[in-house]
């Protein structure tokens, strides 16, 4: 749900030392709306200007905006808020206007843009626009292209959108901290030409990662490499919402990387291509079919495919420990190591311990002992059972006949009977092998091309 919250008369406005032109009054700060649900929102159809088909932002939003003469302005507002990760488990992070990460900010191509950011941290900050292509005072680096925002302040940014395509957009001030604390948002700048590379549906999501120490609250802003909440705009799985697409949709993904590593995402049931990068479109005839595209650190990356092929289809970071919620890593691989007696011995002093792991950690519908505020490393249930993840993890859901902007979960998908792997009941036997080593006579050797000679002895 969107609410209001009015800056009218109460802002001090500094506009920033670089504005190139029509200065912002304080009395002329547009509204900031602000969004209370970490629920994926309905696309924001344009109602004037060129058409484009709006992108929808998981578990996101897309940031109203008003037309001031030919400006489009928006309104930032970074403050502390609470994120729910996946129901069970909420976050204390900085955002923008009530969530992090921030709303999608959507234009065309040729707009001229006017953002707000007022400044509601605890310390100052800024806001570089990733990717797009501005004035040097317009770039975001505090110190380098202008005076970091004081706290209490607001500042402007004013440039023309001269390219379309996809960017990022996080401070660039006390950047560790801010952004290990979750401030980042994704632009999307659609072409003027409505026809170009025109889609049926438009995904976008940011990806961050946090380490937060089960029954805790907060991000460990030092952290380098060893992270424990893989996200895609700071939800993991099954808080991730699903992907519903219409079969025989072309549908278009793009995904941001402001986490410290790589992550190589995989959409099964089709092939895709990467059609657009943070520097702009791919042509066509550089494009190749893949399954899985790796996001870079800093780098955005837009894939486009047919929905043709309807089911359930996994959708994730490729990285295996990334489709996991948190765990410990000091767990010594067991498998194949008997420990029953171990496990007597243990018995004896503590009845309730459990020993686990010699056949692997599938763990299905176990339930663990763990403070509150945390998730269970695996997770989600599937129609046939435990799902067994968690982290950078969803499902694409793709149904036919489904409407223009009906987004909500269709649930399980309906197989059609005969479609599903089965079990047949007949007895485990072994396979036939070969019981002596190989053997082969000279003559044979010359015949080894072709392998025509070869006889088993
Ligand atoms: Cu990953």
């Amino acid at each position: 749900m969107l609410s209001r919250r009015s800056f009218l008369g109460t802002a001090t406005v500094l506009a920033s030392a670089t504005a190139i032109s029509g200065r912002a009054q304080a009395a002329n700060i547009p509204e900031a709306p602000m969004m209370e649900k970490a629920t994926m929102q309905p696309p924001l159809r344009p109602s004037s200007g060129p058409d484009y088909n709006p992108v929808v932002t998981l578990n996101g939003w897309t940031l109203p905006w008003r037309m001031n003469g030919d400006w489009k302005e928006f309104h930032l507002v970074a403050e502390p808020v609470e994120r729910e990760f996946a129901p069970g488990m909420k976050a204390f992070l900085w955002g923008y206007n009530g969530q992090a990460p921030g709303p999608t900010i959507e234009c065309v191509e040729g707009d001229k843009v006017r953002i707000f950011v007022t400044n509601k941290l605890p310390e100052y900050t800024t806001v570089h626009w990733h990717g797009v292509i501005v004035p040097n005072g317009m770039d975001g680096v505090g110190g380098l292209n202008q005076p970091h925002i004081p706290v209490g302040k607001t500042f402007v940014y004013e440039f023309e959108m001269k390219h379309s395509g996809t960017f990022m957009y996080h401070p660039h001030s006390d950047e560790m901290v801010q952004m290990a604390m979750g401030m980042m948002g994704m632009i999307v700048v659609h072409p003027r030409d409505p026809n170009f590379r025109r889609v049926d549906r438009d995904f976008v999501f940011i990806m961050s990662t946090y380490l937060i120490d089960p029954g805790t609250y907060l991000p460990k802003v030092t952290e380098m490499t060893d992270f424990n909440m893989w996200t895609w705009n700071s939800r993991v799985f099954p808080g991730i919402d699903p992907l519903a697409v219409r079969l025989g949709d072309r549908v278009r993904v793009r995904i941001g990387n402001l986490s410290m590593t790589n992550h190589p995402i995989h959409l099964h049931g089709h092939k895709f291509a990467v059609s657009c990068t943070d520097g702009g479109w791919v042509p066509e005839g550089a494009q190749y079919p893949e399954t899985t595209t790796d996001v870079p650190v800093g780098a955005v990356r837009v894939f486009d495919f047919n929905a043709d092929n309807p089911g359930d289809w996994a959708f994730h970071c490729h990285k295996s420990h990334h489709t996991m919620n948190a765990m410990g890593h000091d767990v010594r691989n067991m498998i194949g190591v008997s420990r029953k007696e171990l496990a007597s011995a243990i018995g004896k002093l503590a009845p309730d311990a459990m020993v686990m792991g010699e056949a692997g950690m599938a763990i299905g519908d176990m339930e663990m002992a763990a403070p509150n505020n945390t998730l269970p490393m695996m997770t989600g249930t599937g129609q046939f059972g435990p799902i067994e993840m968690g982290g950078m993890f969803t499902v694409m859901k793709i149904r036919e006949g489904l409407a223009r902007d009906d987004y909500k979960d269709p649930g399980p998908y309906n197989f059609p009977k005969g479609s599903v792997a089965y079990e047949i009941d007949a007895p485990v036997t072994d396979a036939p092998r070969q019981t002596k080593p190989m053997q082969m006579k000279p003559d044979e050797m010359k015949s080894m091309k072709g392998m025509k000679g070869m006889k088993r002895m």
